[in-house]
């Protein structure tokens, strides 16, 4: 283990984690004026806060007070304090910027490192980051993590894609950090010069950013001969490093909770679920210094599972993180995860892992159109295809689609860099 605390006792770690959160709430109340209202609007003073069980009584942060808050008025200390400044990758609206004191990216870089290891890199090891440099914490939080760990950065971030199998090929990286859906365009562009992706060194490519479906990840880890871990972060709590997968089981991801204390609540009702059942995932930060936050609703959809790993690690784990709330799409009536489709199609042969969702309204009905790519070695016709998805579409999920097209393999644009986007809403 690359740290003690990860096979310490449960009931040790609720002692740690009481500890911090009134600590946190005591910080948060007394440093920001936001807390300080909605703590008293909510009648809770931070000496109401007893136990890490108290939890519940404090009131939920959401992303629209982020960006009310713009750009800085969720900061509990004095500028002078702050060392770095990051933002999430929000595609609509202000972004929401975060902000960390020197303990902060200690922290920061401990838990990174923590969750490279669990993820099998190890020191000594080769780790090409081609997630993205900038506001986004993706660059930044791996790049410290690898270092952290003893481990060496080959910082090549995002895109330019020629570049980074030229160096995959020259420097032999044992590891690579970056989103799946890059991962699964990496190894095509290989494919495509006449690299066989097989012949590389590389053993652990560490995904995240972004959901993938299990299929998906069975792709990624047959093309590259890999073990593909997921690692779970947002900006708003700190970065990647919240929770990870451990290489030896991959089931679930260990929340690092001496510093983040997960929950999950019905998105509807924010009323918590027991464990085991799906639902938004909200996050406490128990240690942060520059950026406090308490009971974050991230938009995440997941359910915990607190039964000891058998790696040996205590910390709860949360499920692989099957879509966000805001995800859901609603096709005449039938509720439906964009993630969902995605594993229907492909979980049928011959139809290569990349396609779009298209959502129109005609009059007052919502209509849904899905584009797939024809698998370059496919054994079926067009035609053929396209009954064999609507088919599994519709027993699966009880979807029909008003239009599916299947196109020629390479025909769905690829992205280099940031984060997929698979769903177009036109409505
Ligand atoms: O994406 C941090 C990160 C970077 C995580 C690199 C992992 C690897 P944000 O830009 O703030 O931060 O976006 C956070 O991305 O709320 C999820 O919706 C999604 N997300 C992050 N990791 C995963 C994952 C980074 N493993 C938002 N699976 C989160 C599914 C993920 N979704």
């Amino acid at each position: 283990m690359y740290h003690d605390i990860e096979t310490t006792p449960r009931s040790e770690l609720r002692e740690i984690q009481t500890d911090r959160l009134r600590e946190t709430v005591r910080r948060a109340y007394e440093n920001v004026d936001f807390y300080r209202e909605r703590l008293e609007e909510a009648g809770v003073s931070p000496a109401d806060i007893e136990s890490i069980d108290d939890i519940a009584e404090l009131p939920f942060t959401r992303k629209e007070h982020f960006r009310e808050q713009y750009p800085d008025g969720l900061f509990a200390v004095p500028h002078e304090d702050v060392r770095r400044i990051q933002a999430s990758s929000g595609t609509t609206g202000k972004q929401k910027l975060v902000g960390y004191t020197d303990a902060d990216l200690r922290v920061w870089r401990d838990v990174m490192a923590r969750s490279l290891a669990a993820a099998g890199v190890e020191p000594g090891d080769l780790f090409q980051n081609a997630y993205g440099y900038g506001l986004f914490t993706g660059g930044l939080g791996f790049h410290d993590g690898v270092e952290g760990l003893g481990a060496t950065v080959l910082p090549t971030g995002g895109g330019n894609t020629a570049r980074q199998i030229e160096m995959l090929q020259d420097l032999g990286a044992d590891a690579l950090g970056c989103t799946p859906s890059y991962c699964l365009y990496l190894a095509e562009n290989m494919e495509e010069r006449g690299i066989d992706p097989q012949d590389l060194p590389l053993s652990t490519v560490v995904i995240g950013a972004e959901p993938f479906t299990d299929p998906m990840r069975a792709e990624i880890e047959a093309a590259l001969d890999v073990t593909a871990v997921d690692i779970y972060g947002l900006s708003e709590l700190i970065g990647p490093g919240v929770s990870v997968e451990c290489a030896e089981v991959q089931n679930g991801m260990h929340v690092w909770e001496d510093h983040f204390y997960p929950e999950v609540v019905d998105p509807d009702t924010g009323e918590p679920l027991p464990e085991g059942e799906e639902g938004e995932l909200v996050l406490t930060s128990l240690t942060k210094e520059a950026l406090p936050v308490l009971r974050y609703r991230t938009g995440d959809v997941t359910s915990l599972t607190y039964e000891t790993c058998d790696c040996g690690r205590t910390a709860v784990r949360m499920d692989n993180v099957s879509g966000r709330v805001d995800d859901l799409l609603i096709v005449r009536g039938v509720n439906v995860y964009a993630s969902s489709i995605e594993e229907v199609m492909v979980d049928v042969d011959a139809i290569a892992p990349h396609y779009r969702i298209d959502l129109y309204r005609e009059g007052s009905l919502d209509t849904m159109e899905i584009t797939v790519e024809h698998h370059e070695d496919a054994d079926a016709g067009a035609d053929e295809l396209r009954d064999r998805v609507e088919t599994r579409l519709d027993e699966v999920l009880n979807v029909s689609v008003d239009a599916l097209e299947v196109v020629p393999y390479g025909q769905i644009e690829r992205q280099e860099t940031g984060k997929v986007q698979r769903v177009f809403d036109h409505r």
